[in-house]
């Protein structure tokens, strides 16, 4: 891993139905990002946040993939950034914003590169504008990174190039039908929390961690919905029966054992419905146990 962390704000809400993840990036510097990685011996170099449009004065275009065309604009410059970070020997920490920031991460990290990825989320984030609820692009960021469905034709998905059998989900527990046959179809690893119940967090993400490492590391995809609402309240879209704050530390500890982080994300935090910036502080911490944060 590179010791000088290159930081990106990606302030977007064109993903999602709540307002409020634009303000993501903000709370996670508010929370002492930089103040974090320096502790550790990370150079911190704050890029500042991507100019992103007013989501109420975007027009959506359709209902079925909501803002697609913004998002697609948002990535476009944000996948440059991170591929930037990259050639300079730096290691990108990306905040959003909602989850759809994630196809411009994942398509800079993996540019002119063999990458895994592993999505740590209550969410499958699978669904394609035939088969989503809500039209929501956030549920939808990992179907695009693979090509899935109409996705397919999307210059993105050819950009990332990422194999679904280099992809894990560790922790999810809110699939929607068309997500699971999407992971049975393409031999996605899938790591329910039930999983994690069974075997234990550390056992889940070694096998996830063998399934995911490309040969140049992964990226690490961190919507804080994974966490338990009563660790994570400041997040869209809540789901009861988290991972614990202990698990989710220890979880990213053994990915940083693994030497293998080339890349990673902190995305949904969401300050207006957070507890006093809580789940920021989190998100802080844990990108902490990512890059290197021991105990002793
Ligand atoms: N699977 C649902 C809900 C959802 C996905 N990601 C989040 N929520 N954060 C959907 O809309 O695709
Ligand atoms: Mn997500
Ligand atoms: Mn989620």
């Amino acid at each position: 891993m590179n010791d000088t962390v290159r930081i990106v704000g990606a302030p977007t809400d064109y993903g999602t139905n709540r307002r409020g993840v634009d303000m993501g990036p903000s709370a996670i510097r508010y929370a002492d990002l930089a103040a974090a990685l320096s502790a550790i011996g990370h150079t911190p170099r704050d890029h500042g946040d991507l100019r992103v449009g007013r989501v109420e004065s975007d027009d959506p275009g359709r209902d079925d993939a909501k803002y697609l065309a913004a998002i697609e604009s948002v990535c476009t410059r944000l996948a440059d950034d991170v591929s930037d970070a990259l050639a300079a020997g730096e290691t990108p920490l990306v905040l959003g914003g909602d989850h759809s920031v994630a196809i411009g991460s994942v398509v800079g990290s993996a540019r002119d590169a063999d990458v895994g990825v592993l999505w740590f989320d209550a969410h499958g984030d699978l669904n394609t504008p035939v088969t989503t609820p809500s039209g929501n692009v956030h549920g939808m960021a990992l179907a695009a990174i693979l090509g899935l469905g109409e996705f397919a034709e999307t210059p993105w998905a050819n950009a990332a190039g990422v194999d679904p059998e280099t992809v894990a989900l560790v922790g999810v527990r809110d699939l929607d039908p068309g997500e699971r046959e999407a992971i049975r179809e393409h031999g996605i690893a899938a790591f329910s929390i039930s999983d994690i119940d069974d075997r234990g967090i550390t056992a889940v993400v070694a096998e996830a961690l063998d399934a995911a490492c490309g040969r140049d590391g992964v990226h690490v995809s961190l919507d804080l919905d994974w966490l338990d609402p009563t660790e994570a309240p400041g997040v869209g879209t809540p789901v009861r029966g988290g991972v614990t704050y202990r698990e989710a530390h220890a979880a990213l500890e053994r990915v940083a054992d693994a030497a293998a982080v080339r890349s990673l994300e902190l995305v949904e935090v969401n300050p207006i419905l957070d507890d006093h910036n809580r789940t920021a502080e989190l998100a802080v911490e844990l990108a902490a146990s990512a890059l290197g944060k021991r105990i002793l």
